[in-house]
Order: structure tokens, then C-alpha cells, then sequence
């Protein structure tokens, strides 16, 4: 049996490796704090990573799950999805115990995100595997004396056998933003498929949200993070992306748990937390 926590380099980032007692297995990134790998006892990855992915350049992981902080896409004056994804965050501790396996990274404020975002804070995000489900915690502080607002996402790239025969079911009567339009609607669909260029915003989910594909299924579920991604480049975005192959966006849909439609407003000394599981149905 492996160690049920590992630290080791993956394509040449300082990781841990969880394994937990039901076999199931995940790996992080200190960079970004990124969820790269997540194996559930059926020995199926479920979390997409691109074949061409870069690690060593003080940008973006195309895959995984990014976190997306202080502010989510374009959404405001930041650079795009904020800076966290981009920052070496620093292990807080990784255990094992009873049939769990976890680890949680910290990003604080310094002077190079002082200058994108002028806020104290303390960030921390915990990766929790235990039997069929990843759960991913992402909790802010702020320490300041001064209130702060933000936007954020677990921009989850999860991985498909096809996407074409892949359908999200859960959606149907929330509204959302179509962002490649920039307009909005009420889904009125009971399974929404992928055929095309997709990237939405759901607004203020009350219930977990179910990827189908033939033969398996995927829970994800969202708690204090009532806002849900759809994101798929399709063809034609993808072939302008270096970091992903051609036919990568075959392989993976993004489906991400965020407070976007209405941002987090955190008082002096105050705190908040976010929660995203995937639990194999
Ligand atoms: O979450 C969807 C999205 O905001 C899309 O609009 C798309 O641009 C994607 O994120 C990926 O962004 P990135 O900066 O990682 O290329």
C-alpha cells in the first residue's frame, strides 16, 4: 500500500500525494494550490489535465482545479481570475486519519498582491479525499482594517470520456450568462449538452448539479458557493490556446462552484468559507 501522504514533484512542482484508505488518491500542487489528479477507488481520473500543460511559467495550469481569487474571469479590474492560481502557496499540514486523507495549503497577502489588490488577507484552501468523494475548502480571512470584496471559483476541469456525450443535469430553472453572448436566460432544458463553444454562469444553484456520461455519473455540489461555471472552448478557442492539445477540449468539461452574480463581502475581521465536492455516483 503507498504512503497515504507523499511529497514528491510533479513535472517539477513540489506535490503531495493523498491516498486514502478506500484506495482513492489526489494530487496538489503547492503552486496555486491546484488540484491536479483526483482517483477515486474506481481507478477512473476524473480531473482533466492538459498533455500540454505548462508548469514553469509563473502562469495558469490549464486543467486541474484553479483557484480563481480574488476576483473571478473579467469581471472587474484585476487581472483575469485574480492572482491565487498563480502564487506558490505554503503547506499548512497533509494527514491521514481514519478513512480520510487531506491537506491544506495558506496564501497570505505580500507586496507584489498588495499592488493588484490593496487588502490584507488569509487564504487557506483544504483538499479532503475520503471513499467516493473530493471535497475542496477554500476559506478567506481578513485581517484588515478595512472592509474587502471579492468574486471566486474552484474553476474545476473535469475529465470526459467524450464531451459530445457528456450532459449536465440540474440546471433547468436558473438563469444564467451566456458569456460568449453576454446575455441572459432561464435554462429551460433538464440536461444541457455539450455541441459547441459553452460558457456559462448559473446563478444561485439550491441543488448539486450531475455530470452524465454513458456508464458513470459525477455529483458536484457546492456549499456557500451558490454559482455554477459551465466552460467548454470547443474547437476553435482551443486551437488558439498553446497549452492544450487540439482535441483536449474532447476531454473535459469545466464545471465550477463560485460566488460570482454576487461577491463576497467580508468586514474587518471577518471570515468566510466555500466548499466544492465531487462525489462518483
Ligand atoms: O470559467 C470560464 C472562463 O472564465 C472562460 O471564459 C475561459 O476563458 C476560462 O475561464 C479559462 O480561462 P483561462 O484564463 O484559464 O484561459
Amino acid at each position: 500500500m503507498s504512503k497515504a501522504v507523499e511529497h514528491f514533484h510533479f513535472n517539477g512542482q513540489p506535490a503531495i500525494r493523498l491516498t486514502a484508505r478506500s484506495g482513492a488518491t489526489a494530487v496538489v500542487l503547492a503552486y496555486g494550490a491546484q488540484v491536479v489528479s483526483w482517483i477515486p477507488p474506481d481507478g477512473q481520473e476524473r480531473i482533466y489535465l492538459s498533455e500540454k500543460a505548462r508548469f514553469d511559467t509563473g502562469a495558469a495550469i490549464r486543467g486541474g482545479i484553479p483557484v480563481c481569487f480574488p476576483q473571478f474571469g473579467t469581471r472587474g479590474p484585476l487581472p483575469k481570475h485574480g492572482f491565487a492560481r498563480n502564487r506558490v502557496w505554503e503547506e499548512v499540514e497533509a494527514r491521514a486519519v481514519d478513512d480520510f486523507a487531506t491537506a491544506t495549503f495558506r496564501l497570505d497577502d505580500d507586496d507584489l498582491t498588495r499592488q493588484i489588490w490593496p487588502h490584507a488577507f488569509e487564504a487557506e484552501l483544504t483538499v479532503l479525499i475520503t471513499g467516493q468523494r473530493l471535497d475542496v475548502e477554500f476559506g478567506v480571512k481578513n485581517p484588515g482594517d478595512a472592509p474587502m470584496r471579492f468574486t471566486c471559483a474552484l474553476h474545476s476541469y473535469l475529465a470526459t470520456r467524450e464531451v459530445e456525450e457528456a450532459r449536465v443535469e440540474g440546471l433547468r430553472g436558473l438563469k444564467y450568462l451566456d458569456a460568449t453572448k453576454g446575455t441572459e436566460h432561464l435554462e429551460t432544458g433538464t440536461e444541457l449538452a455539450v455541441e459547441d463553444e459553452t460558457d456559462r454562469i448559473y446563478f444561485d444553484t439550491k441543488r448539486p448539479v450531475l455530470l452524465r456520461e454513458p456508464h458513470r455519473a459525477l455529483g458536484v455540489s457546492g456549499e456557500n458557493l451558490p454559482d455554477v461555471v459551465v466552460w467548454n472552448p470547443w474547437e476553435h478557442l482551443t486551437a488558439a490556446l498553446t497549452d492544450m492539445p487540439g482535441n483536449g477540449f474532447r476531454r473535459m468539461i469545466c464545471i465550477e462552484s463560485g460566488a460570482i452574480g454576487k461577491p463576497v463581502e467580508l468586514a474587518p475581521g471577518g471570515d468566510w468559507w466555500g466548499r466544492q465536492s465531487l462525489v462518483v455516483l
